[in-house]
Order: structure tokens, then C-alpha cells, then sequence
């Protein structure tokens, strides 16, 4: 039954095809479900409220596909979004799974190799684009080593770089209206993978030929598995114009890539997030990269779609309602209003400035004996995640 929690196309939510799509294989098990076709997954997700759906060139076309193949299924699948009134903001390239990508793409040590790489991936560009992407993701999911001195590190980042200077001339030559998103993860399937936190892609960015090209997608699970807080990173990426894509997920911290359906282990990170998200006016996809539990069948597929999604809405209702609050938000406007006749020494420096703040006698010993009442704060916000307020 809807309700007010119920997704709408407005949302923006987007699932990848290998998401919902994801048969259930684990490293020591085998599929526990059949693998759904492109078209029953747009029109299953068009009729649950989504608005995109993005994809992998080979999660459309399979890689050995002849040419004449290749534009029967897209023909195919462009009906299918066209009949559904579902887009594809977001497409990517899979340079993890076949074993000529074992190690790396950008990164390989064989020129041979990084060259296939570039092929694939503008061939993957081109569909996209055909299909209407606005953002390309980068996820170097064979970018990384168990080796350690097999590669030099200093020559695998200088790969990448080469690699992504290539294909943004590639798409500014084409005139495609395509941005790229990187997204960083520690480990898995690699040992040790280079870029493993959105920080890192966010330095790197700055020394691209085209850095107004390129920002991040950061993923929930990835930052919790490198133990990080997904909120101050995702915070950097906004604060940095840089927040071009997310994917949203959960993942416990300390344990394998779970890619649990969205808000399901950490409510309060869930929450945090939602609420930047919210206030600080990211307008771009919600896309959830996650899968369901592989106990499930295809109607615990959907409920596992259904729930990413509502999820999302209800801790946005949570967030409205925290800023509507006026306990909560007394307790804010006092931590904001603290002593503001020192404001004037803050700020851009002067000379006058810094000669005026040396004269400024500090009893650190009274400020430091201030209590902050963070603790009263911080159980509010329990109770109104917990429904009692
Ligand atoms: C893969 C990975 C994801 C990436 C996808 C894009 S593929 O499922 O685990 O985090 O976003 O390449
Ligand atoms: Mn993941
Ligand atoms: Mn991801």
C-alpha cells in the first residue's frame, strides 16, 4: 500500500543492472538465484518507483557479443526504458572480471593490456552516451596488487592519470556532455587497491588535465571497511563541488564487501548522511549499489529494492523532523551563538588582526571547564530515531 514513504520518479533513485541483478555467488558459493533480464529489471524497478538504472557495458552486452548482436539488445533495452519511463544516468566499465584484467587495466605493467583497457572502456563510453549517461563511473576494481614489488606504485598512479587524461580528451573530441566519477575502495578484490578512500581520488583529481571533469562516487561500504566516517567524507566531496555521484549501501564495519541494502546496520550513519545529503542540495542520482541477501528469491530481490528506497525516505522524514524540532534545534542555535564578540578575530588575516588577538588575555582554565551539553543533543536525536519523539 503507498504511503508518504513510497518512492516516487522525482526521488532520483537509481539501481545498477548488477545490483538487483546479482545472482546471489559468493566466493565459496555458487548462485543462489536465476540472473533477471535488463527488461524485467527496468520495468520491475519503474513499477517499485525508480527513477534510473545504470550499468556495466557488460551487464547489456556480453563481451563477446558480434556488432549486429550488440544493437539488437540495445535497441531492446532502450524500448524497455523508453515503455517504462526509466533513464540511465550512470554507466561504467567492467575492466575486473575477465582474467585479462587480473591485473589492472590503467595499472597493468603490459602496455598490451592498458591498451585493450582504453578500448573497452571508449566502446563502454560510446554506449553510455547512446543511452543517455550523464555520468561515467571509474571503479578500478583490478587496480591494486597482492605483489607489492611487482608494480611501482608511483608508476601505476602515473598509469591512471595517463589513462584518464586520455579518455577526457576522448570525450571532449566526441563533444559528449559526460562527466567522470571515481570511486575508491581499500580492498577487495585486490590485496591492497590503489586510491582507497574518496580523499585520495580527491587530491588526485587536481593533477588531471581536466580536473573540472572529474569528482567522486563515494560508496558507503567502501569508507566503512577502510573504518572511515562516511558522513565527513561524503561532507569533503560536497564542500569540494566534487559529490558528482553516490552509492548507497551498508556494510558493518571490520568484514567482507557486504553490500548490504541501504540504512539496514547503521541507522545513525544512515541518518547523518541522508540529512547532508538533504540540506546541502545534492540534486544528483541516489543510486544504491548494493544487493540482496543471498538467501533471497526474487520477490526478497524486490523487497530488497523496495526497502533501499524507503529507507531513504523515511530518514529524510527523520531529517525534516530534526530540523523542525525546537528542543534540538534551541540546543544548535546555542552551540552556533557562542561568545560571537570574537568572531572579529577570526576570518581572513591581517597584520592589525594578529596584533590586536596577541593583546587577548585567554583564561583557558574557566573555558575549558565549560560543558557543551552534546550528551543531551545526542539523545534527542536516539529518541527521535527510535520513533518516541
Ligand atoms: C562492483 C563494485 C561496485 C562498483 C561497481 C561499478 S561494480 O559491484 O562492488 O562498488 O560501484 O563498477
Ligand atoms: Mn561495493
Ligand atoms: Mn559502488
Amino acid at each position: 500500500m503507498a504511503d508518504v514513504y513510497t518512492p516516487k520518479k522525482e526521488d532520483k533513485f537509481s539501481f545498477g543492472l548488477w545490483t538487483v541483478g546479482n545472482p546471489g555467488r559468493d566466493p565459496f558459493g555458487d548462485p543462489t538465484r536465476q540472473s533477471l533480464a535488463p527488461e524485467r529489471i527496468v520495468q520491475r524497478l519503474s513499477e517499485l518507483g525508480a527513477w534510473g538504472i545504470n550499468l556495466h557495458d557488460n551487464d547489456l552486452v556480453p563481451i563477446d557479443a558480434t556488432p549486429q548482436q550488440r544493437d539488437k539488445i540495445v535497441r531492446d533495452f532502450k524500448n524497455a526504458l523508453k515503455n517504462c519511463g526509466m533513464v540511465v544516468p550512470m554507466a561504467t566499465t567492467n575492466t575486473f572480471s575477465h582474467p585479462v584484467f587480473k591485473d589492472g587495466g590503467f595499472t597493468s605493467n603490459d602496455p598490451k593490456i592498458r591498451a585493450y583497457g582504453l578500448q573497452k572502456i571508449m566502446q563502454a563510453i560510446d554506449l553510455g552516451v547512446e543511452l543517455g549517461a550523464k555520468t561515467y563511473v571509474f571503479w578500478g576494481g583490478r587496480e591494486g596488487a597482492e605483489c607489492n614489488v611487482a608494480k611501482d606504485p608511483i608508476d601505476a598512479l602515473k598509469r591512471y592519470r595517463d589513462g584518464l587524461n586520455y579518455l577526457c580528451d576522448y570525450v571532449r573530441d566526441q563533444k559528449y556532455d559526460l562527466n567522470f566519477a571515481l570511486e575508491a575502495k581499500p580492498n577487495e578484490p585486490r590485496a591492497d587497491m590503489y586510491f582507497p578512500t574518496t580523499g585520495h581520488y580527491l587530491a588526485f583529481i587536481e593533477t588531471l588535465d581536466y580536473p573540472e571533469m572529474v569528482g567522486v562516487n563515494p560508496e558507503v561500504a567502501h569508507e566503512h571497511m577502510a573504518g572511515l566516517n562516511f558522513h565527513h567524507g561524503v561532507a569533503q566531496a560536497l564542500e569540494a563541488g566534487k559529490l558528482f555521484h553516490i552509492d548507497l549501501n551498508d556494510q558493518r564495519f571490520g568484514r567482507y564487501d557486504q553490500d548490504f541494502r541501504f540504512g539496514s546496520e547503521d541507522y545513525k550513519s544512515a541518518f547523518l548522511l541522508v540529512r547532508l545529503l538533504e540540506n546541502n542540495g545534492y540534486a544528483g542520482p541516489k543510486h544504491f549499489d548494493a544487493h540482496a541477501f543471498r538467501t533471497e528469491d526474487e520477490d526478497g530481490v524486490w523487497d530488497f529494492a523496495a526497502g533501499c528506497m524507503r529507507t531513504y525516505n523515511i530518514l529524510r522524514e527523520k531529517a525534516a523532523q530534526f530540523e523542525a524540532d525546537a528542543e534540538i534545534q534551541g540546543i544548535l542555535k546555542e552551540i552556533g551563538n557562542q561568545n560571537p564578540e570574537y568572531e572579529q578575530h577570526l576570518g581572513k588575516y591581517s597584520p592589525e588582526k594578529s596584533l590586536a588577538l596577541k593583546q587577548v588575555q585567554f583564561d583557558i582554565d574557566a573555558m575549558g571547564r565549560v560543558g557543551l551539553g552534546y550528551e543531551r543533543l545526542d539523545q534527542l536525536l536516539a529518541e527521535l530515531m527510535l520513533g518516541v519523539r
